[in-house]
């Protein structure tokens, strides 16, 4: 069995050896153009050039959760898509949330302003009960941080595509009850995958439905996002912030406004990281669940794009 290892931007030395040690029986080996076809690939942002020299692969092991910019490429027919399945992205992307929301809703910007200036002041004790949580996207990810943010007490929401039924989260579900979500939300997490129709979803018809003083988290892909709205909203008055972690270009331009918005806090897409022990871990399995030829979790639905 050949596994070939084709990811952008990643180092590959650590993963091979992880690989060759969990899985001893295979062939791992780093991708050169013209080399023999693999049964199984761990990827990230592979080239095409890499997807058209495998006609034999079994599967393609997504590093990370989202498979936007694979289901861009023209794939290997009848290889299966597997995305990473948590692999330790749900704690992190739970702690990075509740953090944005804690920190907005108790003013913890305010005080460390305040306190640069030596001054000691209060400010009033705001009610959770006035900032619900609208989280979007109830899978891997959002469901975790819908649970996380109800541990805090905050009244959460959340919407996605087929109806779901969480303890103490109100759910919505489909293109029907997604104004009705809207306007239950104060504070609106965004954690659905990047498809055809969740492209441009975070607009100002969209985010304008919010309650009153409403504040954003993007925390899925940089194009759910129409930047100018966002802006115009925040200038406005219209929305209080945003916490932002995803970009449509990556890294964010220098010069890009959102470097310098005093309402806008920039993270450079670090709010689950891929965990190379967990991911290794997880793919081997599966790989070797699949060579026993039984079925595995985490197959990527192309009709869907995730
Ligand atoms: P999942 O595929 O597990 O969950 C996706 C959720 O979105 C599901 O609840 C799904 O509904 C819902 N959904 C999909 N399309 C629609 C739609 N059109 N309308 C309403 N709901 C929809 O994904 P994960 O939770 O694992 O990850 C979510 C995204 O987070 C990833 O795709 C990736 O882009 C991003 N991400 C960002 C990271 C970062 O560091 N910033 C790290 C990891 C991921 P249903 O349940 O009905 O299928
Ligand atoms: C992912 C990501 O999709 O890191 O896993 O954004």
């Amino acid at each position: 069995m050949k596994i070939t290892f084709c990811c952008t931007d990643t180092k590959a030395e650590p993963w091979l050896a992880g690989l060759r040690a969990a899985l001893p029986e295979a062939l791992v080996e780093l991708w050169q153009p013209g080399a023999a076809p693999a049964d199984y690939a761990v990827v990230w942002a592979p080239p095409q050039a890499f997807l058209d020299e495998q006609p034999q692969l079994k599967a393609l092991f997504n590093i990370g959760a989202g498979v936007d910019a694979l289901m861009l490429l023209r794939l290997p027919p009848g290889a299966q898509v597997v995305r990473l399945d948590d692999a330790g992205m749900s704690v992190q992307m739970a702690e990075y949330v509740c953090h944005a929301v804690i920190r907005h809703f108790r003013e913890f910007d305010g005080y460390e302003a305040d306190v640069k200036q030596g001054k000691w002041s209060y400010r009033k004790p705001r009610a959770r009960a006035d900032f619900p949580v609208g989280v979007m996207g109830l899978g891997v990810l959002g469901e975790r941080v819908a649970r996380a943010l109800r541990v805090f007490e905050f009244p959460v929401m959340g919407w996605s595509r087929s109806p779901k039924a969480l303890d103490d989260v109100r759910c919505f579900a489909g293109p029907a009850q997604f104004d009705d979500f809207l306007a239950a939300s104060r504070v609106l997490v965004n954690l659905l995958p990047l498809t055809p129709e969740t492209e441009g979803i975070l607009n100002r018809a969209t985010l304008s439905r919010l309650k009153p003083g409403g504040y954003l988290i993007n925390v899925a892909r940089g194009a759910h996002l129409v930047d100018e709205d966002l802006i115009a909203l925040l200038d406005s008055g219209q929305l209080a912030g945003a916490t932002l972690d995803v970009f449509r270009t990556e890294p964010l331009p220098a010069g890009h406004p959102f470097w310098t918005h005093p309402k806008i806090t920039v993270t450079p897409h670090t709010s689950a990281r891929t965990l190379r022990e967990e991911s290794i871990a997880q793919i081997a399995g599966k790989i070797a669940t699949l060579e026993r030829g039984e079925p595995i979790a985490g197959i990527v639905d192309p009709a869907r794009g995730y």
